[in-house]
């Protein structure tokens, strides 16, 4: 799973970046962007676990992320063929909520909800663009030999084109399945889930549900599917991080917070996306999976070995509240509590699995 940070300049797209895959800042010289960077998907189950377990080795769900330059307003199709941002599944879009006297503004103020607008529709004409020259060759292909599939193809851009002519992103166009399998080999920007991480300063951040309110960027997210907002202060992130981890939670229940906010903007871009994790624990490994909501036990057991998949027989599951609660697997073989599952079982999120395979 990829993940675009995208934004204006000097939003704090690349303090972000650093703060949430622990790259180091980019060196003074060069271009700084585009850079991929992993982040850990934190996960406070895989710690219990490991106090049942003690296993050698605690291993998270990743995902990954990638810096790129900011977008000037106008300039939104930079954005289209750049090779990072290729195969991407989602885009965290930083808006700028921080006042500062040092770090200039391109917009010459601090709007965060004019900025998100103002990307938003960035991307939806990028994808204009896209579509209208994808028009124009089917055209040409058209008047020299007319092609069935061409004339479907065309109708499909042309149903696209009206989309984005009205401002409409592609996220919210319905595609059926057959349209979908089209649409397989092309990449539209405005088509993928989007995280508004608002970068707030200092200051606003403890009133940052009040802010979100009356910037109006809350009553944008509601009206819009596959939009999600997170605050975040990269700011405090970065003091943070500087901290031992004793000091840095007496730090966050100082600013009324249960959480550092990179580990909001993570979880909630694994949210964004669709994304659940399955958990197998043992005493070599305690680890966390990812999966699309919706897998089944079959699929999921591809995520660990192709052989594992092959020679399903049956999943063991217990949910992870349950394990934790009776302390073992023997104490909820006992009580009933771990159950057999085939291979259509739909996998959920916290599950404990023990896969039984036959190669
Ligand atoms: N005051 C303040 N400055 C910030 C914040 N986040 C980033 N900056 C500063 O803004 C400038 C641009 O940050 P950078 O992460 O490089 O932005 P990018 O252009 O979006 O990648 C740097 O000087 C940062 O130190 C913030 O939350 N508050
Ligand atoms: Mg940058």
């Amino acid at each position: 799973m990829k993940v675009g940070i995208i934004g204006l300049s000097s939003v704090g797209k690349s303090t972000l970046f650093q703060l949430v895959t622990g790259a180091p800042p980019a060196p003074p010289s060069g271009r700084p962007e585009p850079r991929l960077g992993i982040a850990r998907v934190p996960d406070t189950r895989i710690e219990a676990l490991a106090k049942l377990y003690s296993p050698k080795k605690k291993t998270l769900a990743t995902i990954e992320y990638v810096d790129v330059p900011g977008v000037s307003k106008g300039e939104g199709s930079a954005l289209v063929d750049l090779p990072a941002l290729r195969n991407i599944d989602a885009l965290v879009h930083v808006v700028r909520a921080f006042e500062s006297e040092v770090v200039p503004h391109p917009e010459g103020s601090v709007d965060p909800l004019r900025d998100a607008a103002m990307l938003d529709l960035e991307l939806i004409l990028a994808d204009l663009g896209a579509v209208e020259k994808r028009i124009e060759r089917l055209d040409a292909n058209i008047k020299k030999a007319k092609k069935a599939e061409d004339v479907a193809e065309r109708e499909l851009f042309q149903k696209m084109k009206e989309a984005l002519e009205a401002e409409k992103p592609l996220r919210d166009v319905a595609f059926s399945d057959e349209e979908r399998r089209k649409l397989r080999n092309y990449q539209f920007l405005s088509e993928k889930p989007v995280l508004l991480a608002i970068n707030m300063g200092e200051g606003q951040i403890r009133d940052a549900a009040g802010i979100l309110k009356s910037s109006g960027l809350e009553g944008f997210v509601a009206s819009r599917p596959h939009l999600a907002l997170c605050p975040v202060s990269a700011t405090i992130e970065a003091e943070m991080s500087e901290l031992s981890a004793e000091d840095a939670t007496a730090f966050l229940e100082d600013l009324g917070l249960a959480e550092p906010g990179l580990h909001r903007v993570i979880r909630t871009s694994y949210a964004l996306l669709g994304l659940i994790s399955f958990l197998t624990a043992g005493e070599d490994e305690c680890r966390a999976w990812t999966i699309r909501r919706g897998t089944s036990a079959q699929q999921a057991a591809g995520e660990i070995h192709s052989d594992i998949e092959r020679g399903f027989i049956r999943a063991e599951v217990v949910a992870f509240d349950e394990l934790v609660s009776l302390g073992s697997l023997a104490a909820c073989r006992e009580k009933g509590s771990l159950r057999l599952e085939g291979k259509e079982y739909v996998v959920r999120d916290g599950d404990v699995i023990n896969f039984r395979f036959n190669v």
